[in-house]
């Protein structure tokens, strides 16, 4: 077992801190703030080939791969987690074009979503599909040369900024989720409202809903056959999962060293915090949670790597990095006190960020229950 990077991969990883710390760390907490999207930034990202590692250099990527993609992450997300969103964003759409799409599709979306020029997103939740995403309850009916998509699609990252996403309805509702289909869809036409939605973290990554009312789109921008939507879905989420492990990481990280750099300043009865046994304990805690979802997580990239099945370990990865990195940012709030609740510090931001990705690419209920399903012989997760 080789537990060393390439030299390779340490020069991409090195790349991405130093970009992240310079460019992203000095302004990231006014930005949380203020909720600013920074556009500049997500094309800087494109130009340094931050969405474009698990795309082949004839798309515009350099095809170093998922353990690639996953370093980048978690260093983006050590110090601005709502800028790795954007590396989903841009990422995933492309990465199920390159699996699913036309050769014409590929060539006209990947380059300009792996260069940052293009915003992208994907559209799966609904009002009354989150975990449910077979619920979902948006049509499209094909007239001619094409599809008219109805519905209203709900907490949908980048939806206020998109140029295109994916978009996922039924064509046929009588046949269950194999009835459902995939679009890649210019979102710069008529037919589609916006609306912004706030939350709790991720504050500087645009979030809200999508409205399609009688929107048109080409029957050229179908993804596969009708009625592969559902599968197509689930291979995506396995795709943009591991981006959202590898965020978590990066997020369990920057509260583990927030918390140990204040435990060995801070003097209280006479002491540095860190000698009590108690902030010991969440220490070693933070530590164990972080390293373990580690290497969970880079087997599930190195999985893919090799071109073998991951969707177990990549369930596995994220269920650990999310858990591991509430866990940090719950303990590192205990540990610096009002200086972790304060918003003044950014541990409090780390806390908010932390919650996302309990929720997000599959909630961790939906991680255990597939890690569960499999191991009690009733799904298999890798199929
Ligand atoms: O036998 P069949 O032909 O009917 O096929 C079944 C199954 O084999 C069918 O789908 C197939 N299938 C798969 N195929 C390939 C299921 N899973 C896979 C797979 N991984 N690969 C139906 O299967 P089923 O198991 O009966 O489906 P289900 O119970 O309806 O749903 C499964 C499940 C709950 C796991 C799924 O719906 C799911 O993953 N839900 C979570 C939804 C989710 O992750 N949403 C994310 C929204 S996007 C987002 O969060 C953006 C965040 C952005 C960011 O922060 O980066």
């Amino acid at each position: 077992m080789e537990f060393e990077l390439s030299e390779e991969l340490v020069a991409v990883r090195e790349l991405a801190r130093e970009f992240a710390e310079k460019e992203m760390g000095p302004t990231a907490a006014k930005e949380d703030k203020e909720g600013t999207f920074r556009k500049d930034l997500i094309k800087k990202m494109g130009e340094l080939g931050f969405y474009g590692s698990v795309i082949p250099e004839e798309y515009g990527g350099s095809g170093l791969g998922f353990l690639a993609m996953v370093l980048i992450t978690e260093e983006i997300a050590r110090v601005h987690s709502a800028m790795r969103v954007a590396i989903n964003m841009q990422m995933g759409p492309s990465l199920v074009i390159l699996q699913f799409g036309t050769e014409e599709q590929k060539k006209k979306w990947i380059p300009p979503l792996v260069q940052g020029e293009k915003i992208g997103c994907f559209a799966i939740t609904e009002p009354d599909a989150g975990s449910d995403v077979a619920a979902m309850r948006t049509t499209a009916k094909k007239e001619g040369d094409q599809y008219i998509i109805n519905g209203n699609k709900i907490w949908i990252t980048n939806a206020p900024v998109a140029d295109c996403g994916l978009v996922y309805a039924y064509t046929d509702r009588s046949q269950k989720h194999r009835g459902m289909t995939a679009f890649f869809a210019d979102l710069n036409q008529p037919g589609v409202e916006r609306k912004t939605l706030d939350a709790l973290g991720a504050r500087c990554s645009p979030l809200g809903e999508l409205t399609f009312e009688n929107f048109k789109v080409p029957a050229a921008s179908r993804l596969g056959n009708e009625g592969e939507g559902f599968k197509i879905c689930m291979w995506q989420l396995n795709q943009t999962r591991l981006n959202c492990a590898a965020g978590a990481l990066g997020v369990a990280r920057a509260a583990k060293e927030a918390a140990v750099n204040y435990a060995n300043e801070r003097v209280q009865f006479g002491q540095k915090i860190g000698e009590f046994q108690m902030n010991q304990d969440m220490i070693a805690q933070m530590v164990v949670h972080e390293e373990a979802a580690r290497l969970l997580v880079y087997r599930a990239a190195w999985l893919a790597d090799q071109k073998r099945p991951n969707n177990l370990e990549t369930s596995i990865g994220k269920y650990a990095a999310s858990e591991g990195a509430a866990y940090a940012a719950d303990a590192a709030m205990k540990i610096l006190g009002a200086y972790g609740y304060s918003t003044e510090f950014p541990v409090e931001r780390y806390y908010r960020d932390a919650k996302s990705y309990q929720i997000v690419e599959g909630a961790t209920n939906i991680q255990k229950m597939i890690i569960a399903q499999d191991a009690l012989g009733y799904r298999k997760a890798n199929r």
